[in-house]
């Protein structure tokens, strides 16, 4: 453990009460002025620490960011979040930070986090707002042995991880709208980003970016009307850190679940959890647009939807929209 780490956790233990340089210095064995460098790093990092020159340090706050240790505090995962977390303050999107890594031979369970996204990616090349400290903007490597076409029950596997995260942390009311939305109140609070590589006829990775809005105050005048936020819905800031460790407990349960069992109690799950079977709707497609009603989903997770003519169309993604 890191001189700094052991610092916080000395300052953890003392539990709201004052730790003084010295005491902190002879547990640590490192001098007065290396601590009070440590203790800056900490404050950097988000923590509220009070200082006298007479008492000593008192740690009145915990980091509000969501860094790495914090997450692995108290997560009782064996795969997701126990390997590798790479942390940023700041990047360009974390699924083409994922992409990188796992070209280079990143393990399945990798986690990209980072506190803010530049050019935070939607499908089809759209943008995800993802303004710094508000939202989650996660991404996890997959290497699932699983055929190319099977790669829609992932997507479908991550809305009910993250449907199920949001059940049982907040009180709020969570819809599902295939494929990658999570919906409060007709609007849009979580959003999905699949990334897939094959090779010949297997998956090499897959990329799985989940961007979540949090404590998110308001939004840009072109979403304003279709997205909202955890803090705009119960009007609460809600800890970061906890909904990520969710996230990674419900994620690992499903992934062993899939890998187990198979998908069929997911897609029960998702069936609970959505409002769109027997709904008219249009899907839009890059070439195609088709007008019907759902069917359901099928055994790969397919939408399969029925037109006025009655012919069925089997769908792998599309832009929907409830009549
Ligand atoms: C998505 O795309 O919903 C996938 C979003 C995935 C974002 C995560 S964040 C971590 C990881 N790294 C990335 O770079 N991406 C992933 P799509 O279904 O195409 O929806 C995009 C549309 O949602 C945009 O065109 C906007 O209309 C709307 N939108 C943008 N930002 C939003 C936000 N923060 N909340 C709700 N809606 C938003």
């Amino acid at each position: 453990m890191s001189t700094k780490d052991q610092i916080l956790l000395y300052l953890k233990e003392g539990k709201g009460d004052w730790i003084s340089g010295e005491s902190l210095s002879n547990k640590i064995t490192v001098s007065r002025s290396a601590i009070w460098k440590h203790i800056c790093k900490l404050k950097e990092e988000g923590y509220v620490i009070e200082s006298s020159p007479k008492k000593g340090y008192l740690l009145q706050k915990t980091s509000h960011m969501v860094l790495p240790h914090e997450i692995r505090e108290g997560l009782d995962t064996k795969v997701f979040g126990k390997r590798d977390i790479v942390y940023f303050k700041e990047t360009d999107s974390t699924n083409t930070k994922a992409k990188d890594l796992a070209v280079r031979g990143a393990p399945e369970g990798t986690l990209i986090i980072s506190e803010k996204q530049t050019k935070g990616r939607g499908r089809k090349g759209r943008n995800w707002f993802s303004p710094s400290q508000q939202g989650i903007y996660i991404s996890l490597i997959l290497r699932p042995t699983i055929p190319p076409s099977e790669a829609p029950k992932i997507t479908l596997l991550t809305v009910v991880a993250v449907a199920e995260t949001m059940l049982s942390l907040t009180q709020l009311e969570v819809s599902i709208k295939w494929p990658n939305d999570i919906l409060v109140n007709g609007k849009k609070i979580a959003g999905i980003l699949t990334e897939i590589s094959t090779e010949m006829d297997a998956i090499d990775y897959i990329v799985v970016g989940l961007g979540l809005n949090v404590n998110t105050p308001s939004f840009p005048d072109d979403i304003r009307e279709k997205a909202t936020s955890i803090f705009i819905e119960t009007g609460r800031h809600f800890p970061r850190v906890r909904l990520i460790r969710e996230y990674l407990k419900w994620y690992e349960k499903y992934y062993e679940i899939l890998k187990k069992i198979g998908f069929e109690p997911i897609i029960k799950r998702w069936k609970g959890l959505t409002n769109i079977i027997g709904h008219q709707i249009i899907v839009e497609m890059i070439d195609r647009k088709y007008m019907g009603v759902v069917q359901g989903i099928d055994k790969d997770g397919v939408l399969i939807l029925k037109d006025s003519k009655g012919t069925s169309h089997r769908i792998f993604s599309g832009d929907v929209t409830l009549m």
